[in-house]
């Protein structure tokens, strides 16, 4: 038996379930990238906005529409189960399990693609919110929108599509909420779109500049990917009923929102998310921090033989070098907000890393590091170098990563693997890899510029010598 609307009325009575009429509500919002990460998160919010329910009218009709471009995965687990899953919250005293109801339904844009159209079109929807990860984004090396890449199978198309039907229609705008972990993510999206439409459909640039809006988000709460162990223990404590769906999750969650909305949005701050008219600080920490460490770990960590982020951050060494890169390397580069103690961030943030009940993988943080180290370590290395400071703990990470570029954990999982890796293994030696990487013509040059100190550093690290950090 699936949980579902039919056996939701069956769960044991400990388990938190949906207060609102789901089929009494609109669908509000369309969501691209509906993987684990939007459904403990935005998705979760969501459903506690729609609990808070009776007599405000505000509370209601944010049902959510999820699209997967291409895989029809997410759509087999959710659908047969009417959009209902579980968010199973892991501490170490257990885990927490609520049942989220506000998925409607999940499209697949390849198979149908005037459903998705239609549903960014419809008159009740005031919201298109993304997580379709830093290369869904598809940027060239020079951040710019690479137009081959943003063909008709990319959310570009499916949100110009519907966002000419509006305009012909005269429905209002909408608000475009990029959820992924880009610095700068609203203003970038915003910027991609009109890149987009400039060349596709020019007609509509000025219509969007006036009636959309892309507020910039920080968005926190680690999701590993869900294995079978954990399908298996949300199956007990449903009472034997399975999730295909199910998340797994820690108890903390961040969600950090500029206030520039296009029309009505859900009272997400009702429900612990804060609503701000600045989130670089917020973002530019945790992006620099959090993000940061996780790659750090994720690439040091393979290379000292670990499998999960709380088995590395449990070594000594290792632990050390993430303390250094949030404390001395990235927090100096950041101006806090009123109330930001980066300090007690960090403290914060070794203790999330080291829950042992997530089983968060080191090779899920690896997947993509073209994509993501800029924003992660070559910002802050670029503006501790403006200040004439080495960044010896992001040198030692950027020398694991070219050991993952060379192939030892397995096959690289990024879209540049070929180029990255042919770059990695041609190298003479360490330091003509990361002149490679980093200067000239190099896939990553031009945020930093590696010093004679850093090649040095680097190079040391590559061959293992310890450098005092
Ligand atoms: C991680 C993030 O996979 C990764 O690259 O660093 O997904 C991280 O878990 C989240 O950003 C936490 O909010």
């Amino acid at each position: 038996m699936r949980l579902s609307p039919e056996t939701l009325a069956s769960l044991p009575a400990q388990v938190a379930r949906p207060l609102y009429d789901r089929d009494a509500q609109d669908v509000g919002i369309v969501h691209f990238g509906i993987g684990a990460f939007h459904r403990a998160h935005q998705a979760w919010y969501t459903d506690a906005a729609m609990n808070l329910g009776d007599g405000n009218a505000g509370d209601r009709d944010w049902m959510i529409t999820g699209v997967s471009l291409r895989s029809p995965g997410v759509a087999r687990q959710m659908n047969p189960q009417g959009g209902l899953y579980t968010v199973a919250e892991q501490s170490g005293e257990g885990a927490t399990l609520r049942i989220v109801g506000s998925v409607r339904n999940v499209l697949v844009a390849s198979e149908e693609p005037d459903a998705v159209i239609a549903a960014v079109a419809a008159p009740a929807t005031h919201i298109v919110s993304l997580t379709v990860t830093e290369k869904g984004y598809c940027r060239n090396e020079a951040g710019d929108l690479d137009f081959d890449l943003a063909h008709s199978l990319s959310f570009y198309y499916f949100v110009t599509q519907g966002l000419l039907r509006r305009h012909k229609a005269g429905l209002p705008g909408i608000t475009l909420l990029s959820c992924d972990n880009l610095a700068d993510n609203g203003a970038k999206l915003n910027a991609l779109m009109l890149q987009y439409l400039g060349r596709h459909e020019p007609d509509l640039v000025d219509w969007f500049a006036q009636n959309c809006t892309c507020p910039a988000t920080m968005i926190d709460r680690i999701v590993p990917a869900t294995t079978d162990d954990d399908r298996a223990m949300v199956a007990a404590a449903l009472g034997g009923l399975t999730d295909e769906a199910c998340v797994i999750t820690e108890q903390f969650s961040q969600w950090v929102i500029e206030d520039n909305f296009a029309g009505p949005r859900p009272r997400w701050e009702a429900v612990g998310a804060q609503l701000v008219s600045h989130v670089a600080p917020y973002e530019t920490a945790k992006l620099r921090m959090l993000n940061g460490a996780h790659s750090l770990l994720a690439y040091c960590g393979l290379k000292a033989g670990h499998t999960y982020v709380h088995e590395a951050v449990a070594d000594p060494d290792l632990r050390q070098l993430a303390t250094r890169l949030m404390r001395q390397e990235a927090a100096p580069t950041i101006t806090p907000a009123p109330g930001q103690n980066l300090t007690a961030y960090a403290d914060a943030l070794i203790d999330r890393f080291a829950n042992p009940s997530l089983n968060h993988r080191l090779i899920q943080i690896a997947m993509d590091g073209s994509q993501k180290i800029p924003q992660r370590w070559l910002e802050t290395i670029a503006a501790n170098q403006a200040q004439g400071k080495p960044c010896p703990a992001i040198l030692s990470a950027i020398a694991a990563w070219i050991h993952h570029l060379q192939g030892h954990n397995g096959t690289v999982d990024d879209p540049m693997a070929d180029r990255l890796g042919a770059i990695a293994n041609r190298a003479a030696n360490p330091a003509d890899a990361v002149r490679a990487l980093f200067t000239g013509q190099g896939p990553h040059a031009g945020t930093w510029q590696p010093t004679a100190a850093d090649l040095q550093t680097l190079t040391a690290a590559c061959t293992g010598v310890q450098t005092a950090v």
